[in-house]
């Protein structure tokens, strides 16, 4: 007599395939279903103080005298992402270099920008040779792929806030990095700004080709600061007070392909309401005092702190001065998020009324 067939149980099925290199999708199953009601926030909400900030960076100073090809920049490291990034996506930290100082050049696939914290217009970026001048809450664009070097040639130290694309970059496995030939400074053109005014303005030579997101492009405080004071008595967005985006001027749209910056401004006393959205944010306190509370975490701000909202969190800005306007600078990844569709936003209490089914209450269909 035949022995009935014993049927093979799923779990030493799994170890076969294992064995094989394959998975079963019932395995991927599980990832899809914690899915539902979308993604956790990843990393952790968190704050960096200034005067924590500012004391190491003098003492990196002593303990990495010398900077060349390394930067002296103190990242920050989100403490639910050990090793990988300030976000998932993006890495900002903030840099110093000495009075005499010259950062040699490199470039590398990441794509930077800088937005000045002490600077008094002598320092400055060379960027593909662009002299860029560094002064108080200048943006200045490193676009992947850029040659870049810092130099200070005044008796302060100069400091910045970097952030850069990193963690995406290494996600993606396209990191590309070059120091300058001879590990030097690169050879700089020699009027600030005139190679980018001829090249972004309203002609351009019609002998070379047409570039478009490549550019060193310069944000000065001194033409950003109207434009947000001129908008300042306006209600702007509900969730972030008077934000305004930094406008790539050669494309119309952000300031870089994968991250964009963002200046805001909240009124005295503004509490924002809360939202969430699939992009993720790092923020410098340019002025003011408040807080920004983040799923259950209360980020209590002051001026030139910086703070992580980490994709997908709830959150809320408050300004807490009842007389002064806060004024915050950020960064993003909405960028990434809409080349692929994946820009998405729900506003508080939106549960209720876009995503659960419209049922009507008996009571409704009789009354
Ligand atoms: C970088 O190249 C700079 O050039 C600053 O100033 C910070 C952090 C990670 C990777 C590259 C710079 C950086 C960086």
């Amino acid at each position: 007599m035949a022995k009935p067939k014993t049927r093979k149980s799923l779990q030493v099925f799994d170890e076969e395939l294992r064995q094989f290199h394959m998975q079963g999708q019932w395995g991927v199953e599980e990832l899809l279903v914690r899915s539902i009601g979308g993604p956790r926030p990843k990393g952790k909400p968190f704050l960096w103080k200034w005067e924590t900030v500012y004391s190491k960076l003098l003492e990196a100073c002593e303990v990495l005298p010398e900077s060349f090809t390394a930067r002296r920049s103190l990242l920050f490291a989100n403490p639910g992402l050990p090793g990988h990034g300030s976000t998932h996506t993006l890495l900002m930290g903030i840099q110093m270099i000495k009075p005499g100082e010259v950062a040699w050049a490199h470039r590398h696939t990441m794509a930077a920008i800088r937005f000045v914290i002490q600077g008094d217009g002598k320092a400055y970026t060379a960027v593909d040779g662009e002299i860029c001048p560094m002064e108080n809450n200048d943006l200045i664009l490193t676009p992947q792929w850029t040659w870049h070097d810092h130099h200070n040639p005044t008796d302060k130290g100069t400091l910045w806030l970097d952030a850069l694309d990193v963690p995406l970059i290494i996600g993606l496995n396209v990191p590309f990095y070059e120091p300058y030939p001879g590990n030097q400074v690169q050879v700089l053109r020699e009027k600030p700004g005139d190679y980018l005014q001829r090249r972004t303005a309203a002609a351009r030579p019609t002998w070379e080709a047409a570039k478009k997101e490549s550019f060193p492009l310069c944000y000065r405080w001194k033409d950003i600061e109207p434009q947000l004071r001129a908008l300042a008595e306006r209600p702007g967005s509900p969730y972030d007070g008077v934000s305004l985006e930094y406008v790539n001027p050669m494309t119309g749209g952000p300031t870089l392909p994968t991250l964009s910056c963002w200046i805001q401004l909240l009124k005295p006393g503004e509490r924002t309401r809360r939202h969430r959205h699939t992009s993720s944010a790092m923020y410098f306190v340019v002025r003011g005092q408040g807080a920004t509370t983040v799923e259950e975490t209360s980020l209590e701000w002051g001026e030139r702190d910086s703070f992580v909202i980490p994709n997908w969190a709830w959150h809320e800005h408050k300004n807490r001065s009842k007389i002064e306007e806060a004024i915050l600078f950020s960064i993003n990844d909405i960028p990434v998020m809409n080349a692929f569709g994946l820009y998405r936003e729900e506003p508080e209490n939106s549960l209720h009324t876009t995503n659960a089914p419209q049922v009507p209450a008996p009571s409704q269909v009789n009354g």
